[in-house]
């Protein structure tokens, strides 16, 4: 894990890390997941072959979760003490960027909720869905900025961007430039 940049909204820190997710020790990490909490390949599958079949389970029992909104598990063995699974658009289906911006102020208000500190999101809906990477990574940054900038009061000390590739890298550092330029 290598920490890339760091910029500061109302005393709180905005992070961008190159990574697993899986290994993120923070107190909810996000899943990019589906409706239906299939936590089969990209980053979930990954979440629940190291965190055990209990986040699928959990995923299970809640069911259906509709695009643009989160839903919470615990984490297993994962080093996290949550899962926030975040359902973000399919590329091509309808209104993708406002379904993307929701799903990430959705998980961020889980967080909140839950008085959770520090929370890690990968870049949602930019693989297997195929949303533009460049545009995933400057409606999360933008919506996490803004969320910080809104919430005075908010438990959340960090919210860190974890990506997994240097393509997807190369986009978060251009919106991390533009914070801190
Ligand atoms: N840590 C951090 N980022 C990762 C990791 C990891 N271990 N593995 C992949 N990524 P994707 P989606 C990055 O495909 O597009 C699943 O089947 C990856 O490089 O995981 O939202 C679900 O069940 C990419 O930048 O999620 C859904 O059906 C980003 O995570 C569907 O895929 C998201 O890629 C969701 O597709």
């Amino acid at each position: 894990m290598k920490i890339i940049a760091e910029h500061k909204v109302n005393n709180k820190l905005i992070r961008l890390v190159m990574g697993d997710i899986t290994e993120r020790d923070v107190d909810a990490i996000v899943n990019a997941a589906n409706s239906h909490l299939q936590h089969g390949g990209g980053v979930a599958g990954a979440i629940v072959r190291k965190g055990g079949q209990i986040i699928q389970d959990e995923s299970d029992k809640i069911g259906f979760v509709p695009v643009g909104d989160a839903a919470i598990t615990t984490a297993g063995k994962l080093p996290s003490k949550f899962v926030i699974h975040a359902v973000g658009p399919r590329m091509g289906e309808g209104d993708e960027d406002n379904k993307l911006k929701n799903a990430v102020i959705k998980s961020l208000k889980l967080a909140v909720e839950k008085g959770l500190k520090s929370i890690s999101m990968p870049a949602i809906s930019s693989g297997i869905f195929g949303f533009p990477k460049d545009r995933c990574a400057k409606i999360l940054v933008n919506e996490a900025k803004e969320f910080l900038q809104e919430h005075k009061d908010t438990s959340l000390e960090i919210v860190e961007f974890c990506v997994f590739d240097d393509l997807t890298l190369g986009y978060f550092k251009q919106e991390f430039d533009k914070l801190n330029g």
